[in-house]
């Protein structure tokens, strides 16, 4: 008899069509797939996220094993489970006589370079449900001296044909982001993302999560993602039906008392596997052509899917296991006690903070524009807030949280993915939210206790960082600006400014 290969399927790799399995033969092979501790504590998750996780595998090893697949499942609390996966692997290499192992390669350098160093066989293969390859993403980055993402997702417009007119953009523009963003109201006849009740497959997930994760930062229950593939296409389609039309419009909106806005929630899918990014994308466009989303919506939506999201994971696996290291700002200060739940006076920080204990979610522009934008304001260490945007987030794997946070939002890359830092005033955060209305601090003052912390630190930023962003040609005008106040004012701003760090540095409530 022909010795069996094992398939390796990790928990974000939750499709049918993962090249592993296509590579496999049903009747010989037998698929692995574990629940170890080594993944779920290797930061501490949000436990909404571990549930998430956790449930979707087993639904889709019992779809596996209806389907004909033999598979080799481990629980988290299995008495023999060897906490790794690597451990898991030897483990079943042994009990079924197996030497090799197949493979997708994974999303996170970290698991790589562990089924690399395996003392068997493993056929790492390329993970081929994105758009571009790693080889077609390298090939577009060569040479180039700015790797701006825009005109890579023209590039991927033109490969999948989307909201294309033969060789040209449908509309006759290739981004319609200037009919975008527009602060939201609060409406109560705005329908939020799909829930699913969970089944006893998922309830046994819970219980086991509320017994080993009770510490983790965030709140298990209510507890109401898809977790197969099935919930995920309905979530997609109500997605399509109810909130795309107001995607474009609202898409860097945010409110108090609604979390959600226009925004899919569909990330954890895509992430997962149980969507392809693709068939999610192709989705969009056929509502558009049925004349049932405007152009900016559709446009907007797919740049984020076949434009950001392809375009960060390139970034990712061409810049190499030491990504996350990266501080080129020399940003060092502990991560503030708020981030974990701990008080804040700063309405927008409560409210994205809050927002993602509860849901295990935020928007783009909460993380971007307000957890982010403090934190690279203040200059806290990058690979702190790295694990903090990898823990508490549903849909965080490193091969997409990486780059945004290290890239975009921290600007520790050095700007190969950001042409300049995403830092504002409290200005920005007023235009585009309800937050500074109910918030301690006011917004429209300047200096002083009470005036927002975004306003004084943005300068402060500015002026302590002068020297590498001056010559930048999208900031010089920032610097004309902050130049031409009275140097009075100018110092009493950083006083203030230096006033917070101060009071961060103590621990005490900001
Ligand atoms: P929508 O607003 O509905 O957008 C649609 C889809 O576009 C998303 O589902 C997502 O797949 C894709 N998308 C949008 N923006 C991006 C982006 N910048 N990069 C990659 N894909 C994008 N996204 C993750 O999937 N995982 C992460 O761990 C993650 N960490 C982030 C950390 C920081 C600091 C920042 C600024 C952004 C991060 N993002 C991450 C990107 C983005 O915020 C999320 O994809 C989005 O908020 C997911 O919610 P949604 O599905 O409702 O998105
Ligand atoms: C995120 C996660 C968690 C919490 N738990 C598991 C697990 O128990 N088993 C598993 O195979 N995968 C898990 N994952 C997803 C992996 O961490 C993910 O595959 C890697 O980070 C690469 O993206
Ligand atoms: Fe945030 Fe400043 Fe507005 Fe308060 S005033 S909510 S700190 S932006």
């Amino acid at each position: 008899m022909v010795a069996p290969r094992l398939v390796l399927v990790l928990g974000d790799q939750l499709s049918e069509e993962i090249s592993a399995l296509c590579a496999a033969d049903k009747a010989r092979d037998i698929v692995v797939m574990a629940e170890v501790a080594g993944e779920t504590e290797y930061v501490p998750h949000h436990p909404k996220k571990i549930a998430l996780v956790l449930a979707a595998m087993r639904h889709f090893a019992a779809s596996l094993e209806a389907d004909g697949w033999t598979v080799a499942y481990t629980k988290l609390d299995d008495p023999g489970n060897s906490g790794t996966i690597p451990g898991e692997l030897l483990r079943r290499a042994e009990a079924h006589g197996a030497s090799d192992v197949i493979a997708t390669s994974p999303g996170e350098w970290r698991l790589i370079t562990a089924l690399e160093e395996m003392p068997l066989k493993v056929h790492l293969l390329a993970d081929d449900r994105f758009i571009a390859s790693l080889d077609e993403f390298d090939a577009w980055a060569e040479g180039r001296k700015e790797l701006r993402m825009e005109y890579f997702y023209r590039q991927m417009r033109r490969k999948t044909g989307l909201m294309m007119e033969g060789d040209d953009p449908a509309g006759g523009k290739w981004n319609f982001d200037h009919d975008n963003r527009k602060p939201a109201q609060a409406d109560m006849l705005r329908s939020a993302p799909m829930q699913f009740t969970p089944d006893d497959v998922t309830e046994n997930v819970l219980q086991l999560v509320e017994g080993r994760f009770a510490s983790n930062f965030g709140t298990l229950r209510p507890f109401h993602f898809a977790v197969t593939r099935g919930q995920a296409l309905r979530a997609l389609d109500h997605f399509v039906k109810y909130l795309l039309e107001g995607f474009g419009d609202y898409q860097d909106a945010m409110l108090q008392d609604d979390a959600f806005l226009h925004h899919s929630l569909l990330s954890p899918y895509m992430n997962l596997g149980l969507l392809n990014p693709l068939e999610v994308c192709q989705r969009v466009e056929q509502a558009w052509k049925e004349g049932k989303v405007p152009i900016n919506a559709a446009e907007g939506f797919i740049r984020q899917i076949i434009g950001w999201r392809e375009y960060v994971r390139g970034l990712y696996f061409r810049e190499g296991p030491d990504y996350t290291t990266r501080n080129v700002l020399g940003h060092d200060r502990a991560l503030p006690a708020m981030y974990w739940g701990e008080e804040t006076r700063m309405n927008c920080m409560a409210h994205a903070i809050g927002q993602t204990e509860s849901e295990g979610y935020a928007h783009h522009i909460q993380r971007l524009m307000v957890t982010g934008n403090f934190a690279l304001l203040v200059g806290i260490a990058p690979a702190e807030v790295h694990e903090w945007y990898l823990s508490v987030y549903i849909d965080a794997f490193e091969w997409v949280e990486a780059p945004n946070t290290i890239g975009m939002s921290q600007w520790a890359d050095g700007g190969i993915i950001a042409s300049k830092p995403y830092v504002s005033s409290g200005n920005y955060i007023n235009k585009m939210s309800d937050y500074c209305g109910s918030c301690a601090y006011s917004v429209e003052d300047k200096t002083g206790p009470d005036a927002c912390p975004f306003n004084t630190l943005y300068w402060h930023f500015l002026d302590r960082h002068r020297d590498r962003f001056e010559g930048n040609h999208r900031m010089g005008m920032i610097y004309r600006s902050w130049d031409k106040m009275n140097e009075d004012k100018r110092k009493t701003m950083l006083q203030t400014a230096d006033a917070i760090l101060q009071k961060l540095d103590d621990g005490e409530t900001v």
